[in-house]
């Protein structure tokens, strides 16, 4: 699969060229070629150059590349020596261009929490799931993650080793990849960049599948369409972290996520890294709309992302409850914060927060939950508590709401407070009941949200803070 037909257009003249001349560099594949095969044309002469004269016209223009084309050799020729000094401009003002995303489609943002590696696997079959390991075939680097592609960090890398898993060779790394669900509603990709992965570019990948599919189950997902088959946009290599050139993908159709697999790679290395992934296009709802509060529906949440809290303040880290019989930091067991998404009121989160045992005031406050909403809806407007079946003096009262995009909650100090009133239990007494709906002052866009008891219905005396429902609206 390592084939690729390179077309590289510049201009002759070393004073005329234009950051948009560097753009225009595409580079397509084709399954029936075997070898890489690249085509340097001069808008001057028109001159099409062979394949080893054009490699060495990357070779040449990066005086620090360590390996990756020393072993090819070019025919040097007048033609060389005229496309390698237009080469070296393209260069530098892709440089200066990398960061740009102007004229590009709107971003499509991955939602946090569904990125997930992969290795051992083709387009058009199913998923073998990579994990983290210090060596090993399907494993990736321990700190280097799939996450790391979308934390918004060149400098943070995912480094696949695939097969066989260890060593300096041609095969480490291909064949590994990714995927990942878009939060917009019914996104359309139409391109994307990957970010570099400097100082190691012998690890760079340089041809890529990107594959589409609507399934639900991800893991065993075989339903999967070929979208593209090319270049990573990567080929040139840098000498300082950047985006590789924008790559369009022709495609009209919706996918509600998608698979990246790097089909070949720069040079001999221990493994395919790469810096970051953008995707590019349009879908029927973009993550900051504010003018949709009339269609508010049931906010879905993320399978297993709901975690019970204590010792928790509005603006701080979340600490994690345990289930336990009794002790501080517990909730009864039976009784977590699951139980709120159930739809049923007979079932309910109790916590004992600072409490170890024993009623008293400070039983069950400072407790909560946090939770990511499913792809597509990130928009909480609205929401609603039931009280649970017995102790109404255990009912929450006062509560916060916060809203984040961090991608791991526990560490998570980036709240922002988007409530902080009653619970709208505040005149239920009857048992299992729901209460009023609330709604959010200023609703925004984020991939999780923060619920925090503040205060109780018994100021002073309770073993617990209890409720049986919290329902999300939005959009
Ligand atoms: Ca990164
Ligand atoms: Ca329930």
């Amino acid at each position: 699969m390592s084939t690729g037909t390179a077309t590289a257009t510049s201009a002759a003249s070393t004073t005329t060229l234009s950051p948009i001349t560097s753009t225009t560099i595409v580079v397509t594949t084709t399954s029936t070629m075997s070898t890489s095969t690249a085509t340097a044309t001069s808008s001057a002469s028109t001159t099409a150059l062979s394949p080893t004269t054009s490699t060495t016209i990357v070779t040449t223009t990066t005086g620090t590349m360590s390996t990756s084309s020393a072993a090819e050799t070019s025919s040097a020729s007048t033609n060389t020596l005229s496309v390698v000094t237009s080469t070296a401009i393209l260069m530098t003002t892709t440089d200066t261009m990398s960061t740009s995303t102007a004229g590009l489609p709107p971003y499509l943002d991955i939602q946090p929490g569904t990125i997930v590696g992969v290795w051992n696997t083709f387009a058009g079959d199913n998923n073998t799931l990579a994990i983290a390991g210090t060596t090993g075939a399907g494993t990736y680097f321990t700190d280097q993650t799939p996450a790391n592609l979308i934390d918004h960090s060149l400098g943070t890398r995912y480094s696949s080793r695939g097969s066989p898993g260890f060593g300096n060779n041609s095969l480490a790394g291909l064949n590994t990849g990714f995927y990942a669900t878009v939060a917009q509603c019914q996104p359309t990709l139409e391109g994307f960049r990957l970010g570099n992965s400097y100082p190691y570019s012998d690890r760079e990948p340089l041809t890529v599948t990107v594959e589409g599919t609507n399934c639900d189950d991800l893991v065993n997902c075989v339903n999967w369409s070929l979208l593209y088959n090319g270049s990573t946009g990567l080929y040139i290599q840098m000498n300082n972290l950047a985006y590789g050139d924008y790559q369009s993908i022709f495609n009209t159709i919706s996918y509600k996520s998608y698979r990246f697999l790097i089909t070949s790679k720069r040079s001999i290395s221990v493994f395919v890294s790469y810096g970051e992934i953008q995707l590019f296009g349009y879908s029927t709802q973009t993550s900051t709309s504010q003018n949709e509060t009339s269609s508010n529906t049931s906010l879905v949440i993320q399978s297993g992302s709901v975690e019970a809290l204590w010792n928790t303040f509005a603006g701080g880290m979340s600490y994690i409850a345990t289930e336990n019989s009794s002790g501080a930091g517990t909730y009864y067991i039976g009784q977590g914060p699951t139980n709120l998404f159930d739809n049923k009121t007979t079932s309910k989160y109790t916590s004992r927060g600072n409490s170890s045992s024993g009623s008293n005031a400070i039983a069950g406050l400072n407790t909560g939950f946090h939770v990511t909403i499913a792809r597509c809806q990130p928009t909480l407007s609205q929401f609603r508590f039931a009280t649970g079946d017995t102790g109404a003096e255990r009912d929450p009262i006062m509560i916060t709401v916060e809203g984040t995009n961090c991608l791991t909650l526990i560490n998570c100090t980036s709240w922002t407070l988007l409530y902080n009133d009653t619970s709208g239990l505040e005149n239920v007494l009857d048992r299992s009941t729901y209460g009023s709906y609330k709604s959010i002052p200023s609703p925004q866009s984020f991939a999780s949200y923060r619920f925090l008891v503040t205060s109780k219905r018994n100021a002073t005396n309770s073993i617990f803070v209890s409720y049986s429902e919290v329902e999300l609206y939005g959009y």
